[in-house]
């Protein structure tokens, strides 16, 4: 065919004034023929976090219409987004001695992770939510909270939530609360666990299906007693739960046995010294923290080595493989569960 060149480019620019942008331009980037994300792979190391973090505690109040002293861990792929990856904020949260952050609500599912410290109560839908070394702790949707600081130390967290799936698709919403918090007491244990968080077991009123685990903190110390059971299972010549020397669990809400919020997927991860986990790619991104140990990752060509606290980002479909130099103890969160629930879900053990 003889292309009229000249009428060709008046075609384009037409397009281009009325909005219409073409197909046969775009498919390579439109429709690739694996998940290619803007997103990096990326680690950051937990003593760089912590100081800047500390600096910000000294410069920057805390209160109403901040309303988090949260610094979002940007990937250097996503453009200056605060963004970790393309659905999911991650964030390094600093309360200083005695400080309060009011209550509000959202439609973002949020959790806490703790890598160290204690000290700080989270007050979900007004009940107080104790934040200690290894405890995993859910916000979901649209439950009020506010975090207080009971003590002279400050502490740092880690926060997981859904913010950038919530920007991306115009869903969210935004309540405040009370401008401090609505229950100042302190107990160990939350009313939530005392009615939710006994092992196979489940209150008999209120036992629908909920979106959302109704559990608001996940113990490290059931974490840690389930890890070690595996391994010592491992030791008594049953198989590894996750393969040689890997256990792994992953956090459930008790009245679906699934995962513990519509768009949030959490785990803990263990290795022995010397083992590795396989090598995994899988749709949808994640994001790993170090709880205790020392190894390396290799995420797709890059590899890093990684320390207590160190955090890092797997985007879609890159492969990651983690070894340990140590026993090795991991935090892993992902945005696993909605690619299920639309049936795009994919995996690949690569080896
Ligand atoms: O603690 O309520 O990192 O609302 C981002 C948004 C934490 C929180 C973040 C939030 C919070
Ligand atoms: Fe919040």
């Amino acid at each position: 065919m003889d292309v009229d060149e000249a009428a060709l480019a008046r075609l384009y620019k037409d397009f281009d004034a009325e909005h219409m942008i073409p197909l046969w331009t775009q498919t390579g980037e439109l429709m690739p023929m694996s998940p290619t994300s803007k997103a990096l792979p990326h680690v950051w190391k937990w003593d760089t976090l912590l100081p800047l973090a500390e600096r910000a505690g000294a410069l920057v109040p805390v209160g109403r219409g901040g309303e988090r002293r949260a610094i979002a861990l940007a990937n250097p792929g996503l453009a200056g987004h605060p963004y970790t990856t393309p659905t999911l904020w991650t964030a390094i949260q600093y309360l200083g001695p005695n400080e309060v952050a009011p209550e509000h609500r959202h439609s973002q599912n949020a959790f806490r992770f703790v890598v160290e410290g204690e000290g700080v109560w989270t007050v979900v839908n007004g009940d107080p939510v104790a934040m200690r070394r290894g405890d995993f702790l859910l916000t979901p949707g649209w439950h009020f909270h506010g975090h207080h600081n009971e003590t002279d130390q400050p502490m740092a967290w880690l926060d997981g939530l859904d913010i950038p799936l919530v920007h991306y698709t115009d869903t969210g919403f935004f309540e405040f609360g009370s401008d401090k918090v609505t229950d100042w007491s302190t107990p160990d244990v939350s009313r939530s666990e005392r009615l939710w968080a006994h092992p196979g077991l489940r209150p008999l009123s209120g036992s629908d299906a909920r979106p959302s685990s109704p559990i608001a903190a996940y113990r490290w110390e059931h974490t840690d007693r389930a890890l070690n059971d595996q391994l010592a299972l491992e030791d008594e010549g049953h198989p590894g739960v996750a393969g040689p020397g890997h256990a792994a669990v992953r956090f459930t809400n008790p009245t679906t046995g699934g995962d513990v919020m519509p768009t949030i997927r959490a785990e803990f991860h263990r290795l022995r010294e010397g083992a590795e986990t396989a090598t995994k790619r899988e749709v949808g991104s994640a994001v790993w923290q170090v709880f205790d140990g020392e190894g390396e990752v290799t995420l797709g060509e890059k590899e890093i080595r990684l320390g207590r606290g160190d955090l890092f980002v797997v985007p879609s479909w890159v492969p990651v493989t983690v070894r340990a130099r140590t026993r090795l103890d991991l935090f892993r969160f992902a945005d696993t569960p909605i690619f299920v629930r639309l049936h795009q879900y994919r995996e690949e053990t690569t080896r």
